[in-house]
């Protein structure tokens, strides 16, 4: 396996923190050990947890006011695997990437070859009808006025068509699961009949569905509002609920917690899909506003948090779904590498506090009626400072104590850098 990553940098890296580190987490395993935990079985569980890194996060994502790239940008799908290995190795929670075609189409064959010489994986396919291709010979009609829920047939078909080719080429990488967003919707009360577009994107994912390989699944991503105003058509998760209940057992719901209104009782939704049996994953993001695509955790932890609670709360139930863990991010003013570092890492310690839930403990304090004490524990498992567990986990994996302090030590960006000349700084953003 090839790294970016000079060996070595690593190495020095955990040995100069070494000492500190092991006083660090044999004191966390102290505390823990009187509260019956064992740090050890912790730091295997969270090492076992990982989420996929999206190769859309790599670049510099920008608004649609302008966008402001960095040094060293990726300039196509392999430089982006490139940094996503660079990820993996210093933060070991991120050995899968979630391609969005077209951005990334490239021969599949050539894309397995330099994923597998990485040491990564692709986790779901992200197929991309909320914009016009004009280079793509195979989707010469405009999705202005929607995609799979198009009044028009031949553009509904070309988006079907577009879907069925993403899976393909997920297939031949080693994907085993579609992701379909559409920003299909209206921004004018009467522009678009609200029922007939939804009954359009049933009978085109329909066909969608058909088109999955053995094995595969298929996830429908929900979203308020935003490139339509005034309607979505895939707007909540009840739609989006009622969409994977119709389209049988390969469909699921697909969470992206910047896609609800503020405020929104996320892990409520959370929950109600698990025992629907639908929950299919999540894109993982922070927002204060709408749609901000801000790093996981940054903003509000707690609620990424309760996310985590309600995901370990249902315990073999959500075994059985597996859901797929993806980031989905847009980074504006940070290196989007140490954004996506941190973010696996953010994950991580919502996972790893919800761990640490005396669950017994709350249901009796629940039953009891008992609302402050049973506030109180789940608080606390929300105030401890797992940062030594993960940190254990990432050295017991090979990589690195402080993965944003080795990753400026490592000069990866500079050297890029000098490799990746320089792209425009001006022009529409990206999602
Ligand atoms: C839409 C979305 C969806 C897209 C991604 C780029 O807002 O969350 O997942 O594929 O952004
Ligand atoms: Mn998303
Ligand atoms: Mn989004």
């Amino acid at each position: 396996m090839t790294s970016p990553i000079e060996a070595g940098v690593i190495e020095r890296h955990n040995a100069s923190l070494r000492a500190d580190h092991e006083a660090d987490f044999h004191s966390l395993g102290e505390r823990l050990a009187r509260r019956g935990l064992d740090a050890d079985a912790l730091v295997d569980k969270v090492a076992r947890f990982t989420v996929a890194v999206p190769s859309w996060g790599t670049g510099t994502g920008g608004t649609r006011f302008a966008r402001f790239p960095g040094p060293g940008e990726p300039r196509g799908i392999f430089e982006k695997l490139d940094d996503c290995a660079v990820i993996q190795a210093l933060g070991r929670a991120s050995p899968a990437v979630s391609l969005h075609i077209p951005w990334d189409k490239a021969d599949p064959a050539e894309l397995k070859e330099r994923a597998d010489a990485l040491g990564l994986r692709f986790d779901a396919m992200n197929s991309n009808t909320f914009q016009d291709h004009p280079g793509d010979p195979n989707q010469p009609l405009s999705y202005k006025f929607g995609s799979l829920s198009h009044a028009d047939p031949a553009v509904r078909d070309q988006a079907v068509r577009h879907n069925v080719e993403t899976i393909r080429i997920g297939e031949a990488i080693g994907s085993r699961a579609l992701t379909v967003w559409i920003g299909d919707g209206s921004n004018f009360a009467g522009q678009s009949d609200l029922s007939r577009a939804f009954d359009r994107y049933i009978e085109s994912m329909k066909r969608i569905v058909e088109a999955l390989p053995e094995g595969w699944r298929v996830f429908s991503e929900h979203k308020m509002y935003e490139p339509a105003f005034y309607s979505t058509v895939v707007s909540d998760w009840g739609t989006s609920l009622m969409a994977a209940q119709e389209l049988g057992t390969k469909a699921f719901c697909l969470v992206d917690l910047g896609h609800h209104a503020p405020n929104t009782n996320i892990e409520q939704i959370v929950a109600r899909l698990i025992r629907a049996e639908k929950l299919g994953g999540f894109h993982f993001n922070d927002s204060r506003y709408g749609d901000d695509d801000l790093d996981a955790g940054s903003i509000d932890p707690f609620r990424l948090f309760l996310v985590f609670n309600e995901l370990v709360e249902a315990g073999e139930r959500l075994d059985r779904l597996e859901p797929a863990h993806m980031i989905d991010q847009s980074h504006n003013v940070t290196d989007p590498i140490e954004s996506l570092i941190r973010s696996g890492a953010e994950i991580r310690r919502a996972y790893a506090q919800a761990l640490l839930v005396d669950r017994a403990e709350l249901r009796g304090l629940q039953d009891e009626g008992d609302a402050l004490l049973a506030s109180d524990r789940l608080k606390a498992a929300f105030r401890t400072d797992v940062e030594p567990l993960l940190a254990e986990a990432r050295r017991r994996a090979g990589g690195a104590i402080d993965p944003i302090r080795a990753y400026r030590a490592s000069g990866y960006r500079a050297r890029v850098a000098a490799e990746r000349p320089a792209v425009a700084g001006s022009g529409g953003g990206i999602v």
